[in-house]
């Protein structure tokens, strides 16, 4: 490729050579960077265009098995921290190769490898097109993302397009900064001037360094104008304690996300679509799809990496409509094996087509009777009844209907493969290793916590204060619904001083009683008894 460009006409002009058209290169390279870096922080913030910082971050997760993940989540500290690691690698990577390039164009230059009438093609190949390609080819699954909400077709459109102006602000820096360092006159025909490396050169270099400085500060402050509707105050938020109640607040509900930044969805652009194994596509608006029959439904959504003592877990009210509502109307076909969703993050999950087909399985715009807040999904999410909470997609775009066993966003990282909610007990009050006073509870101790069984309803609790040897019936303070949690409570009044070891299980009401299923795959959620330590004096 580069031999196609090889200057046949002789070395005329006098550009620096070795360290000195190194040292250049790479100032006007990493000025361009840092102007690359800036137009796509802007395309991010006025389009909601994805950067690579989210995208590469993204198609890692995808690839990177469960086990590394969760070991290098705890070896950084927590998903956020491992998100920051992320965000600041491709920041830093993007920056150190987009120096490279410009030490690469200089010495090309320098050795008249490029003759100047060619030099324009030379670098958008090398510098746009190749760049385009390259990504859209490795980032190929999740470039029809968009946080404003753009449909998945357009978002790709956009994004190509944004990647192109960004690659473009390069190339051009790289050309222009380059030329001006080296006193050269961009394509003006004949050779110009030597350029010696005189001080003229390093007063050229610091205006040029300036300016990269200036575009890195306007950058900078897009940056921390992201950072500051980044995720990492809430994703991980949990839900436990003695102030448990039935139904969630919107505000204290659990959340968990992939992203560093959610998405702000505009409901204008934002198009619910389905397609795949459908003999119409349909496409429905924000406003279309409230016009249709709705329903109120209370479902608790638990996340599948919520521990048995943990709060990652949560009961609401959701107004919306039923999927089967959206295929029938698309005419699905009947034997789809499975729906695959869609959302404007790129995140995707998939169940089964008989599930999607359930009256319960809804494409819910309401929580509580608001509308859906932005970190839950607006304007619309899945509400999927008895499996964890990731098959819950927020953001919903796309449903895709499909005849193969497809793999959603975690699924592909290695959990599950079972994603159906076990039953699960907890005890939120007194909390483990509590100090309790028996001259403070002549009326009895109240011990109380959640109960929940996925989409098969909770129908009896049972405490044990003898290592499981006997139980003691709680009483259900609130039996919720076959789809929500209960809330449950005990007085308990201790026979005298000493240590004490609780634990609490529960029966769904098909009359299965919670166990630790020790055959269940290690990462298709946690199974066994809450249990708690308490010490009464
Ligand atoms: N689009 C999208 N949907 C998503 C996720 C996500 O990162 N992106 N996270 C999933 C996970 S792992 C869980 S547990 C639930 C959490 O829903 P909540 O934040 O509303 O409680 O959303 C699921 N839906
Ligand atoms: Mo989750």
């Amino acid at each position: 490729m580069l031999a196609r460009f090889v200057n046949a006409v002789a070395p005329g002009r006098d550009y620096p050579r070795g360290w000195k058209a190194a040292g250049l290169g790479l100032l006007a390279g990493a000025v361009a960077a840092v102007v690359m870096t800036t137009v796509m922080l802007l395309l991010r913030t006025l389009f909601g265009l994805p950067t690579p910082m989210s995208l590469i971050g993204d198609r890692i997760s995808a690839l990177l098995p469960v086990e590394p993940f969760l070991a290098l989540m705890g070896r950084v500290g927590g998903y956020n921290q491992m998100k920051q690691l992320g965000v600041s690698s491709v920041l830093a990577g993007q920056l150190v190769v987009g120096a490279i390039g410009g030490w690469i164009y200089a010495v090309a230059v320098g050795r008249d490898l490029v003759s100047p009438v060619r030099r324009g093609i030379f670098t958008f190949v090398l510098f746009v097109l190749l760049p385009v390609i390259a990504f859209a080819a490795a980032l190929w699954p999740i470039v029809g993302t968009n946080f404003r909400g753009l449909p998945i077709g357009l978002a790709t459109a956009a994004t190509l397009i944004g990647f192109m102006l960004a690659f473009v602000a390069y190339e051009r820096t790289v050309v222009s900064g380059l030329a001006f360092l080296t006193h050269e006159r961009p394509r003006s025909g004949p050779a110009t001037t030597a350029a010696e490396f005189s001080p003229t050169v390093s007063r050229r270099a610091v205006v040029l360094g300036g300016i990269g400085a200036v575009m890195g500060v306007g950058g900078a402050g897009l940056l921390r104008k992201l950072y500051k509707e980044a995720t990492f105050s809430y994703d991980g938020m949990q839900l436990r304690g003695r102030e448990i109640e039935p139904i969630t607040p919107n505000e204290k509900f659990y959340v968990v996300t992939k992203n560093v930044i959610d998405p702000r969805v505009n409901p204008a652009i934002w198009r619910l679509e389905i397609t795949g194994l459908v003999k119409n596509k349909r496409t429905w608006s924000l406003d279309e799809l409230k016009a249709l029959a709705s329903v109120e439904q209370e479902t608790t959504l638990m996340c599948i990496s919520n521990g048995i003592e943990a709060g990652l877990m949560s009961n609401a009210v959701w107004k919306g409509v039923p999927m089967r509502v959206l295929l029938d109307a698309a005419g699905a076909d009947p034997n789809a094996q499975e729906v695959l969703l869609h959302a404007v993050d790129n995140y995707t999950d998939t169940f089964a087509f008989e599930k999607a087909m359930n009256l319960t399985t809804l494409v819910a715009y309401e929580m509580n009777g608001e509308p859906l807040p932005q970190r839950h999904g607006a304007p619309a999410r899945i509400i999927v009844p008895g499996l964890f909470g990731e098959k819950n997609v927020k953001w919903l775009t796309r449903i895709e209907v499909v005849g193969y066993d497809a793999k959603g966003f975690y699924e592909k990282q290695g959990w599950g493969p079972d994603f159906v909610i076990p039953t699960r007990a907890r005890i939120d009050a007194p909390e483990d290793k509590m100090e309790l006073k028996l001259a403070e509870m002549s009326g009895g101790m109240p011990l109380k916590g959640i109960a929940f069984a996925g989409d098969r309803g909770v129908s009896r609790v049972e405490v044990s204060f003898d290592d499981e040897q006997s139980w003691q019936e709680a009483k259900l303070d609130y039996p919720g619904t076959e789809l929500s949690w209960s809330l449950w409570s005990y007085n308990w009044k201790p026979e005298g001083a000493g240590e004490y070891r609780l634990a609490v299980r529960a029966t769904d009401r098909q009359g299965n009683v919670q166990a630790l299923d020790q055959k269940r795959a290690k990462h298709s959620g946690a199974t066994g008894l809450h249990k708690i330590a308490l010490k009464v004096t």
